[in-house]
């Protein structure tokens, strides 16, 4: 069974659950929010950029950052966690923006945005982008370099999320928004003081034997086996490895979502499977899409 990609009326988010509508009371478990205890439209009626990320602490000084890009009052002070009681997201807001942690992998993202996107209904919003930022194994490229993902692709390089539905394999399209990605690359061109490509991203379950890593606590081929997978990928057009962008795709395309995903890559994955650069260079690699997201999001709200 193959799903096809939503729309959004009116730019509204799409949500596809005819049950939700017979709800008296919707509880979003893991955000520690809910349309009875809070007032969703009041809260987040305004939010037009939706920014996510593995990392509670990296999407807490992304909304930081984006408070001083902003010009917002409050630059510099502590933001509060709106998911506070919930120990699993953390989610902050700057002006327009809201900024909200995923964890690691597929099941992590679907839960979380399972809630967010039913929040964005609930409030009401219009018009939203959401954008992934995150960091990844390159390709064949230099570490430190961006990666706007055109596709999403499995770890057979194809296209498509498959979801289990009551025991039956569900197919969904991993499309991102062409427009969106173009609109990124165009916006790094004014801030490229570090290398920025569009590519496929292929999207795993695992980090190790998944991503074809021979450090794992288990491995069962050779070092010519992983070359001959990686390069194979590699000429499918995939540039970066990552564990989340097929169900971001998938989710958010089907809602009618604007979605980008761009990833910084930390290595690349042709020389090497450990992550070795200093602290102080991952800190600074992972800057980089925040600052190509944020220049990008004062552009749109012209301030850039
Ligand atoms: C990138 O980094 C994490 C694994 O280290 C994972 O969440 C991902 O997609
Ligand atoms: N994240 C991944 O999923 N893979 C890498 O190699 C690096 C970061």
């Amino acid at each position: 069974m193959t799903e096809t990609t939503g729309y959004s009326g009116g730019g509204f988010v799409h949500v596809k659950n005819p049950h939700l509508d017979s709800m008296e009371e919707d509880i979003l478990y893991h955000l520690d929010l809910g349309t009875k205890t809070h007032n969703l439209p009041a809260m987040f009626g305004d939010i037009k950029f939706v920014c996510v990320g593995g990392s509670p602490n990296r999407m807490r000084a992304f909304a930081q950052f984006m408070q001083r890009e902003l010009g917002l009052a409050g630059a510099g002070e502590e933001l509060p966690d709106i998911c506070a009681g919930s120990d699993r997201y953390a989610m902050y807001r700057a002006g327009p923006v809201l900024s909200i942690s995923h964890g690691m992998g597929i099941p992590s993202i679907s839960i979380m945005l399972h809630e967010l996107i039913k929040l964005l209904h609930h409030a009401k919003c219009r018009d939203v982008t959401i954008i992934r930022i995150g960091t990844s194994g390159g390709l064949g490229i230099e570490a430190g370099s961006v990666v706007i993902t055109d596709t999403a692709v499995d770890s057979s390089f194809q296209p498509r999320f498959e979801q289990v539905v009551l025991g039956d394999v569900v197919v969904r399209s991993t499309e991102l928004d062409k427009d969106l990605a173009e609109e990124l690359l165009a916006c790094s061109r004014e801030i490229a003081d570090f290398p920025t490509l569009i590519g496929h991203t292929m999207c795993t379950y695992d980090f190790y034997e998944g991503q074809g890593r021979l450090d794992g606590a288990l491995c069962s081929f050779s070092s010519e086996k992983k070359l001959e997978y990686l390069r194979r990928a590699y000429d499918a057009g995939v540039r970066n490895i990552e564990m989340e962008s097929t169900a971001f795709a998938a989710l958010c395309g089907l809602c009618g979502l604007k979605a980008a995903v761009v990833c910084v890559a930390l290595l690349d994955r042709l020389q090497g499977d450990q992550i070795r650069a200093s602290h102080e260079v991952l800190w600074e690699y992972q800057q980089r899409p925040q600052r190509l997201i944020a220049a990008f999001i004062r552009q749109r709200l012209g301030l850039g």
